[in-house]
């Protein structure tokens, strides 16, 4: 007590505690994930760092103090800056974004695989495909899917827990340093991969289920694990449909076949919608034209409602009615949220802080499922 916070990254988040893994040689995958998670520090966040409106994630840099060694607890302290946010499923300082999706049970959806691939790239960080459960579409039709996404611009493995096929790949990607996070829809075998990559972690499975042959929502946070020196790939909780960017220039930023069109010519007009607009340098006949015209209509629906909103409420004249009568409505910014209000905002704001091992937190539990 009283020494030096140490310097550590937080591997999981758990009720109000984070497990923080101190820095130092770890052992990759090892002896399992529990003898990983038995040498990490459960730790509590002081009020101080909530206070300032700070919020842990795991991947964050932390310091942590008064350490408890032999009850393996202490408490974070201090937070770092972040170099790279993924927002769904929360993961901070990623390195990169792997969106795994199966060729089969489920079906490969390429408007759904295209939303997971928005987000990733909002990163700013390399993202690359896995196509799992190869061996449930013969070799030619796998061969098609890599070529298409391929085009898309994505370098894109093809792997099989069944067969082994494109494992080697996969662990050499995985094994660069940094952070690299599995993610996509429940079900397409993310745990199942890194349990091949690194048999020691046995991480839960489960099969999929129903017409559809979906995910049961098996992995219920996300948790970092070792799997070579100084790299770590995060397990994630697997759901459907990933948000979209509230602006058009993000959406379109988020396509990497059309920038690399934009980067030959710009468009005549610098709102064009590329959607075979007068003067488009992008053109007609993309793959991937139709899904983003789908992705941007929803995304100008969206901002068309948030400007509505704004408009009806000046059209109350600034009333509003509680209970049986009409009150001034105030600048939202000067409103005392109620408490239940406020509580609402900390659960949005930190999902992953209020499940714990043994419930599921709103990563796993998708709002709209397809
Ligand atoms: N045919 C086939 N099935 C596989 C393969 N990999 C995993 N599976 C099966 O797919 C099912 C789902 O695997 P999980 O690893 O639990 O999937 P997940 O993506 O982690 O799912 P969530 O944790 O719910 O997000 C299990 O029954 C696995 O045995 C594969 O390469 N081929
Ligand atoms: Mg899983
Ligand atoms: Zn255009």
């Amino acid at each position: 007590m009283g020494a030096e916070p140490l310097p550590g990254r937080v591997v999981a988040l758990q009720a109000n505690y984070c497990l923080v893994s101190l820095d130092g040689p770890c052992e990759p995958g090892g002896d399992g994930a529990e003898s990983w998670r038995d040498g990490c520090l459960l730790c509590t966040r002081r009020t101080r760092l909530d206070k300032s409106g700070l919020q842990v994630c795991v991947g964050d840099r932390v310091t942590v103090a008064a350490v408890d060694w032999r009850a393996r607890r202490g408490a974070v302290v201090g937070l770092e800056p972040r170099h790279s946010l993924l927002e769904r499923p929360a993961v901070a300082n990623v390195s990169r974004v792997v969106v795994v999706v199966a060729v089969a049970e489920p079906g490969l959806d390429p408007l759904q695989l295209t939303r997971f691939l928005i987000t990733a790239e909002a990163t700013g960080q390399p993202v690359e495909v896995v196509l799992s459960k190869a061996d449930l579409l013969p070799a030619a039709e796998v061969r098609a899917w890599c070529r298409r996404l391929e085009g898309w611009g994505y370098r894109t493995v093809a792997v099989s827990t069944r067969s082994g096929e494109g494992l080697a790949a996969l662990r050499h990607q995985l094994a660069m340093p940094g952070i690299a996070v599995l993610c996509g829809p429940s079900g397409v075998g993310k745990s199942s991969l890194l349990n091949a990559l690194a048999p020691a972690l046995e991480l839960r499975v489960a099969a999929v289920s129903g017409r559809l042959r979906r995910g049961r929502h098996t992995t219920r946070h996300v948790e970092l694990f070792p799997v070579a020196p100084g790299a770590l790939v995060a397990d994630s909780p697997g759901f459907n449909t990933p948000a979209l960017p509230a602006d058009p220039q993000t959406l379109a930023a988020a396509f990497p076949e059309l920038l690399a069109r934009l980067r030959v010519a710009p468009c005549r007009f610098a709102n064009c919608r590329h959607q075979g607009d007068p003067g488009c340098a992008v053109g007609d006949g993309w793959d991937r034209q139709a899904i983003y015209g789908r992705c941007l209509e929803e995304v100008e629906a969206a901002a068309a409602a948030r400007s509505r909103g704004g408009q009806g409420r000046q059209g109350e004249r600034g009333l509003r009615q509680r209970g049986d009568r009409l009150e001034p409505l105030l600048d939202p910014q000067l409103r005392r949220s109620s408490r239940s209000t406020r509580r609402q905002g900390l659960e949005q704001d930190l999902p992953e802080l209020e499940g714990d091992l043994s419930s599921p937190d709103r990563e796993d539990s998708d709002p709209d499922p397809r």
